[in-house]
């Protein structure tokens, strides 16, 4: 009994200590090093996410806690010599009626707000901007279909990173998006499946050959927000960062009117060849 109040002991002394070390270590846009906890929510369906994953987590310590009782209950109580002569009882209809009802009772508590957060994803906001995001052996390509823009986003080598710059996840032309509008993106795969993936703005969603899928975000804060290919696709997998930089509506529209001189799509192509050339 000694081992287990010191193990209780120990348990509570320290749960807070991890609690509040991870939420001081998960930076918003990008993991940290011994990271607890999800990265910070920039968007309010990641607030979302993060709220009913905190949710689930106190609903299941507490029947793994319910449980963990009545186990210490049985074998204390109930073991071959402080309970030599056993019960004979089969059936108890309350308890009965009670461990059907409740569990139905908190998988409804559950349901509530999963099917609330399901169709806030899934239910799309009407578009300020659509970006299309193009994976690619092993790259990222991204087009602005309204302003003609359209670009390659590839990682820094590790020789050439910069101060600031995190390895893995830096990448030379980031997406450019503007702080508090609605965001389409459209992914779609020029070879293989890969998935387009930003933890804070809790997307992920699979680019596919040959089929365009939709997700959306509204970022509502400023600053620069990484996530990685999510879908196994080939040998430089892991080398495909995605960077988003969300920025106010005046420099969105300073980036807008550079990016179309540096990356303009050439309408002069016929869209075949076009397609082909972007291999
Ligand atoms: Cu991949």
């Amino acid at each position: 009994m000694l081992v287990l109040k010191r193990l209780i002991t120990f348990i509570a002394t320290s749960l807070p200590v991890i609690i509040t070390a991870g939420v001081a270590l998960a930076a918003t846009g990008q993991p940290e090093p011994w990271q607890l906890g999800l990265q910070k929510g920039a968007t309010p369906v990641m607030d979302d996410i993060i709220w009913f994953h905190d949710f689930l987590l106190w609903v299941i310590s507490a029947i793994a806690l319910f449980v963990l009782a009545l186990l210490v209950i049985v074998v204390v109580k109930f073991n071959a010599r402080s309970n030599p002569v056993p019960s004979r009882t089969t059936h108890n209809t309350a308890i009965e009626v009670m461990w059907t009802v409740v569990p139905v009772l908190i998988l409804v508590t559950i349901a509530v707000p999963s099917f609330r957060l399901l169709f806030f994803q899934l239910n799309m906001p009407k578009a300020d901007v659509t970006v299309k995001a193009t994976g690619k052996q092993w790259f990222w390509s991204y087009s602005y279909p309204d302003s003609k823009i359209e670009f390659d986003s590839l990682m820094i080598p590790d020789k050439d990173l910069k101060a600031g710059q995190p390895r893995l996840l830096a990448v030379d032309n980031e997406m450019v998006v503007p702080v508090n509008k609605v965001v389409h993106v459209l992914t779609t795969g020029a070879d293989v499946i890969h998935a387009f993936a930003v933890p804070s703005f809790g997307i992920k969603i699979d680019a596919i050959p040959g089929r365009l899928n939709e997700t959306w975000f509204k970022a509502e804060r400023e600053g620069v927000y990484y996530g990685q290919c999510s879908e196994l696709c080939g040998k430089d997998h892991a080398f495909m960062p995605i960077m988003v930089r969300v920025v106010n509506e005046k420099d969105y529209a300073a980036w807008i009117e550079q990016a179309k001189k540096k990356f303009a799509t050439d309408d002069t192509r016929p869209a075949a060849v076009a397609a082909a050339g972007a291999n």
